[in-house]
């Protein structure tokens, strides 16, 4: 009786399946199958031909550095070497000196006469006995080896699969960035993000070759580092956060921690206090830092109070100054950013007086002073970054010579909604989805502003909506890596509809690292 049912099923099985064979196209059409090969972002130079000149990557296949390599090509070597052993602990192996390239090894090997390659540039040749990371700077071999990782199939994501047999097609790729900033930004003071899920976020970054982490670290909502001459900050808003969300904030080792874990991705954290508005936190734990020295009200709502820092009275700067001071020396950065957005209720040469101050104690710490699109009004130097990001006055500072970091809201703000049924994000910038996040043109933005004024891109992301890790890492992937190809890949390599079909085979590499990405449509997903 069993075995009838089986047999008749079989039966019908096979029918159905011979239906839809001689079924002519008329019905949907077949589901759009990404590339098998997609590196994103795009390099400059890239052919691959897969088959039989493919080199197999084991868990014993050994990464090889030079006999005389630096410590520093060394521990990228390590970081391949995890990557592709499957397993912790796996190391860069030092070749014996004298001795070439074995088979069947992964070799970095820095060439300083490739200048060509600058500085994040790699030249990486796979063949079927062997595997070449060439640069000219340590940060290009790490590049080379991200490019490698995108060339093995998602499941190389899988740390722990000790059988894997991992095929990666014959490539050879030569392959320079564009912009020298090519940037992220994560605010973590409307909602928290631990230290742990911020090395989570420098990891991603890293795979899509971004080289700056913004940290948004006070806001009116709460304050997330420790400052320890000004210990109410944290003590009275390092909880806080919109809708009383659970909150926290970065001891000084804990913030230095993650600007090393940023290091070794050869990322550089950009620490921001938003001044003087966008402040009302650090007001509520000193009101002395008011003109009238009453606390304001804690505002744990989206948007914020007009309360600002008092720029006139003298006693503010120690704080200021403290404040830069402490989290310069926690970790030694070479940007500082001030904020300088949306301030209301100050008069325009009370904002200027306050920016012009404030770079003057930048500049005697020592690190490069960044600020959003609005200090440009001010009489800063050339020397400073001014962060476009809405209707402001950034091309004041190119004018002046200055260099630009373009956040343009209608397209690289990872906070907007894709659509309108997208339940997290803002909207005051507009729709973003992903072609709107990719289809712009970063020297066409701002009338005036020539490529030479334009040191890279930023995505921020703005967490008002956002509470989870998987809030964030929705609203970023994929217009994150969006962005990271515009600040890539040179104007020939960029291209909305084979981006549109490389981003598709990313799908798997991410669901694979676990992130919580949006799978928008249009877009022939990898699963
Ligand atoms: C504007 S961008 C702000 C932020 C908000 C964001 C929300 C900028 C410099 N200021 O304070 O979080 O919009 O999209």
């Amino acid at each position: 009786m069993t075995h009838r049912i089986a047999q008749r099923s079989l039966a019908v099985a096979v029918l159905l399946v011979a239906a839809c064979r001689s079924t002519p196209r008329t019905g949907p059409a077949a589901a759009e199958r990404p590339p098998a090969y997609a590196i994103v972002p795009n390099p400059t130079t890239i052919e691959i031909a897969p088959g039989r000149d493919s080199f197999l990557v084991t868990p014993r296949t050994p990464v090889v550095v030079d006999a005389d390599a630096s410590s520093e090509v060394e521990a990228v070597g390590t970081y391949a070497a995890q990557l592709i052993a499957s397993r912790f602990g796996a190391t860069a192996q030092r070749l014996a000196a004298g001795t070439t390239q074995p088979d069947s090894s992964i070799a970095l090997r820095l060439d300083p006469t490739r200048a060509n390659l600058g500085a994040e540039g790699y030249e990486l040749t796979v063949r079927r006995t062997q595997v070449q990371i060439v640069a000219a700077q340590p940060a290009g071999l790490f590049y080379g080896v991200q490019t490698m990782r995108q060339l093995l199939p998602p499941s190389v994501e899988h740390i722990a699969s000790y059988t894997r047999r991992l095929v990666m097609p014959a490539a050879h790729v030569v392959d320079v960035p564009r912009f020298e900033w090519r940037g992220g930004m994560l605010d973590v003071a409307r909602h928290f993000l631990p230290a742990q899920d911020v090395k989570r976020f420098i990891d991603l970054y890293a795979l899509y070759k971004l080289n700056r982490l913004h940290l948004h670290l006070a806001d009116d909502q709460g304050w997330r580092i420790e400052i320890k001459s000004w210990p109410n900050l944290t003590a009275v808003s390092g909880n806080t956060a919109i809708g009383d969300a659970p909150a926290g904030f970065y001891t000084q080792e804990q913030y230095a921690d993650i600007v090393a874990y940023a290091r070794s991705r050869y990322i550089t954290v950009v620490p921001e206090i938003d001044m003087p508005g966008h402040i009302n936190a650090a007001l509520v734990a000193y009101p002395d830092l008011r003109c009238n020295r009453t606390a304001p009200e804690l505002f744990t709502r989206v948007g914020g109070p007009p309360n600002t820092l008092c720029v006139t009275r003298d006693s503010i700067y120690n704080f200021v100054s403290d404040v830069i001071r402490e989290i310069s020396s926690a970790a030694p950065a070479p940007y500082y950013h001030i904020g300088g957005d949306e301030v209301a209720g100050l008069t325009k040469e009370q904002y200027r007086g306050f920016v012009e101050r404030t770079q003057s104690i930048v500049d005697r710490i020592g690190p490069r002073m960044v600020g959003w699109g609005e200090i440009a009004t001010a009489n800063i130097s050339p020397r400073a970054i001014v962060q476009h990001w809405n209707r402001d006055s950034s091309e004041m500072h190119a004018q002046r010579g200055g260099k630009l970091i373009l956040s343009p809201g209608p397209h690289a703000y990872l906070d907007m909604k894709y659509d309108s049924v997208t339940v997290l994000g803002l909207r005051w910038a507009g729709l973003i989805d992903l072609h709107t996040a990719y289809d712009w043109n970063p020297t066409a933005l701002l009338p005036g502003v020539a490529e030479s004024s334009i040191l890279g891109l930023e995505a921020p992301l703005w967490a008002e909506t956002l509470v989870t890790r998987q809030d964030y890492e929705y609203m970023a992937f994929p217009r994150l890596a969006a962005i990271a190809e515009l600040a890539w890949s040179a104007p020939g390599r960029t291209g909305w509809e084979d981006f549109r079909r490389r981003i598709g085979a990313q799908g798997a590499r991410l669901a694979a690292l676990g992130v919580n990405f949006a799978r928008v449509p249009g877009v022939p997903w990898s699963w």
